[in-house]
């Protein structure tokens, strides 16, 4: 049987094989820090409106999906408590984002920003992993980026990916980008999405569809729960 989700600029995924044995629901960095009061996205002074759109279409979508028995990943970005690993031209930018020189590592409303066991760098209770689900601990943007994630798609035979989180821009699309050149099919959920200003959002979605879809496709919650038959 083949089963394809629509999206543009093609049926998504090419082969019709979306399965839940090859197939993961990527959830990104939905952490207070990216979209709770007093976490780093509402100190830097952006609308949180924007980064928490997108909760309830997931919480759609991971509910299906979990239902079916797909792969659920959660990535969570953020540094060790003695950010040896926070690198210095992440630091320095982060204190000139609009925080009053507070930046990624120092203290905040919710704790010290972007660092792990904080309570800003959790992710929100609506979309919190169950017990078994995999949870991948990111440094940087992208969810590839010295962590074990492509091992552990590697080894379940994972080769599609469903990509959702905050932000669009930055983490989603660092993430797109490395998945596809290793080689997954990749489909990112546009109204699973936000960033922190919506021409952003867009410009992002809408670079996914040049070329004949030069990172994979767009498409949203409704046809994905319509494909898998809910
Ligand atoms: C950012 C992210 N925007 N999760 N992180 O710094 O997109």
């Amino acid at each position: 049987m083949t089963r394809f989700i629509e999206a543009r600029p093609y049926p998504w995924p090419y082969d019709g094989a979306l399965r839940a044995d090859n197939t993961a629901l990527v959830i990104i960095d939905m952490q207070t820090d990216f979209c709770g009061t007093g976490g780093y996205v509402d100190k830097m002074g952006y609308d949180l409106s924007m980064t928490r759109a997108p909760i309830e279409p997931i919480s759609r979508v991971l509910a299906t999906m979990r239902e079916q028995g797909f792969t659920i990943i959660h990535t969570r970005e953020g540094h060790r408590p003695d950010l040896s690993d926070l690198p210095a031209n992440k630091r320095w930018r982060s204190r000139r984002a609009g925080t009053d020189g507070i930046g990624i590592g120092d203290d905040g409303p919710c704790g010290k920003i972007l660092v792990r066991g904080e309570p800003g760098w959790d992710i929100i209770d609506e979309l919190a992993p169950l017990p078994g689900e995999i949870i991948i601990d990111k440094p940087g943007k992208g969810s590839f980026c010295a962590t074990d994630l492509e091992l552990i798609l590697r080894t379940r035979g994972i080769v599609n990916l469903v990509l959702t989180g905050i932000t669009t821009d930055v983490c989603v699309h660092t993430t797109m980008r490395e998945a596809n050149d290793r080689g997954f099919e990749c489909t990112v959920l546009a109204d699973c999405c936000g960033a922190t200003d919506k021409s952003n959002h867009e410009a992002a979605l809408n670079m996914v569809l040049m070329q004949g879809g030069v990172f994979g496709t767009v498409s949203d919650s409704s046809a994905l729960i319509a494909a898998l038959g809910r």
